[in-house]
């Protein structure tokens, strides 16, 4: 078993998808390991998105982010993280496969419902962001 980051984002929230979004991510397998509503400040989600600060859309990204509530959770599965990112789909709703969270419940490129760590380094580093006290059982995915 493995684990992932995944964040249900306010637009998803927002829009009382959040109990669709997470019927699907059980139905596909996954176990929910950690759950916290939360709404991020400025420094915490430019923290989170670092990797994209420089980039067109990252002040907008951020503004997003801190609009509202979102609740970030720890997801267990085996190859969670892969397995994850399939379910969720493309970034663009537009561009997502038929029957991902995204070409489900996303909005646009932007207010796209949810994130999912992209690798098993960021998984670790995300999880670690959002549930410090996690850190000693987290299970290496
Ligand atoms: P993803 O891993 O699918 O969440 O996508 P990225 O890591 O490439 O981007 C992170 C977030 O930035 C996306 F979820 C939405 C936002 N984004 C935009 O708003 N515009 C873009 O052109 C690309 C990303």
């Amino acid at each position: 078993m493995t684990q992932t980051l995944a964040i249900i984002k306010p637009d998803a929230v927002a829009a009382a998808k959040t109990g669709k979004i997470l019927a699907h991510l059980e139905a596909a397998g996954f176990a929910v390991r950690a759950l916290r509503m939360t709404r991020l400040g400025v420094p915490e989600a430019e923290a989170f998105y670092a990797v994209h600060r420089g980039r067109p859309f990252f002040r907008s990204l951020c503004a997003f982010m801190t609009s509202g509530p979102c609740l970030p959770l720890v997801l267990e599965r085996a190859d969670a993280v892969a397995h994850l990112r399939t379910v969720i789909g493309a970034t663009d709703p537009a561009e997502a496969a038929a029957g991902t969270v995204r070409k489900l419940y996303a909005e646009s490129k932007e207010r796209n419902a949810i994130h999912a760590s992209d690798s098993v380094e960021n998984a670790a580093r995300e999880i670690a962001f959002f549930f410090p006290e996690m850190e000693r059982v987290r299970l290496g995915g």
